[in-house]
């Protein structure tokens, strides 16, 4: 068999308490991270499928059509990993053109990641497919056992835009220290754009988003024994044009106490819990940000109405 799978995931009791931490601050927030439950991981894929979210049918046109230019940038026989790996559907794009050594998946979300990684591994018999359950956020200790070669990181998606830019510079140093002087970096980056086509992008008219955000409450009640009720909230996200960010909130719509781990949490009516940012760069912006930590911007890739990036960067 060409598939390995690796669990280094702490299981969810470890984020408990920075959770629950979150929740008790004045302004209150959760990590986006919790949205990726088997079926947060669903409606995501569903959220890539909706008409307003432009995001991802963008980059898989720009990975497609350029597939060539990017696989003689990243070099064939690479290590290629990817953090945040989801259905790997975007990879597929490149492995044909890329003939990678070997292909790194790395989620957090263990039973999709187990399914997607064996899925894959029968489609491309040639390619050794190492998946690795953990959360790319805390420790990348792991990656040191990897075979030899170039390294490649794959990140596409815009994931970094959950990144804060002190946390996604910090990011981007981890990363340059993973791929060496000789590795690379290949990232999706979403754009600055209208606050109109950004609002739309996470205010879908089906209400999918909604759902997800909604999702990570029912995933609490499920496994830190807490009694929300989602019905008592509403779904929020909005451009914040002066922090170049979409935010996600979810608003209760009534004073209430909810149970949540062994502890209380009191919300007053209209009071939020910020769910996530979804930073947008400009070339400049994403450019000087990763020369903080490093990298330079060696190629970009843009789609005709420059919704979206595509970037290599190496040292
Ligand atoms: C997976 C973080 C890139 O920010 O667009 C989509 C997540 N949230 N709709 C994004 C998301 C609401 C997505 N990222």
């Amino acid at each position: 068999d060409n598939v390995s799978f690796h669990n280094v995931h702490p299981s969810t009791g470890d984020g408990a308490e920075e959770l629950l931490a979150g929740l008790q601050r004045t302004r209150k927030h959760i990590s986006p991270k919790w949205f990726y439950d088997e079926r947060g991981s669903q409606l995501f894929e569903a959220i890539t499928r909706l008409p307003e979210y432009y995001p991802t049918r963008t980059e898989m046109a720009i990975l497609e059509q350029n597939r060539e230019e990017i696989s003689a940038r990243c070099g064939p026989n690479c290590v290629l990993i990817e953090p945040g790996s989801g259905s790997c559907e975007k990879v597929r794009l490149l492995l044909s053109s890329l003939r990678p050594a070997a292909y790194v998946p790395l989620d957090i979300s263990a039973d999709f990641l187990r399914q997607t990684a064996r899925q894959l591994g029968r489609e491309y018999p040639w390619l050794p497919v190492t998946a690795i359950c953990a959360d790319f956020n805390r420790d990348w200790s792991f990656l040191q056992r990897l075979p030899g070669g170039k390294r490649v990181v794959f990140y596409p998606g815009s994931t970094i835009g959950n990144l804060a830019p002190e946390e996604a510079r910090n990011f981007l140093q981890r990363v340059r220290k993973v791929i060496g002087d000789d590795g690379g970096i290949l990232i999706g980056v979403d754009l600055h754009k209208s606050s109109g086509r950004l609002n739309a992008a996470y205010n879908d008219a089906s209400g999918v988003t909604a759902e997800f955000n909604l999702n990570l409450l029912r995933r609490l009640n499920r496994e830190l024994d807490a009694d929300f009720d989602p019905r008592a909230f509403n779904h929020r996200a909005f451009y914040n044009e002066e922090d170049q960010r979409i935010e996600m909130h979810l608003v209760s719509n009534k004073a209430q106490r909810v149970r949540c781990n062994g502890s209380y949490i009191d919300l007053g009516e209209g009071e939020s819990i910020h769910t996530e940012n979804s930073y947008k760069y400009t070339i400049e912006s994403f450019a000087s940000l990763a020369g903080l930590a490093g990298l330079a911007l060696r190629q970009s890739w843009l789609d005709p109405e420059r919704l979206f990036s595509v970037h290599y960067l190496s040292a």
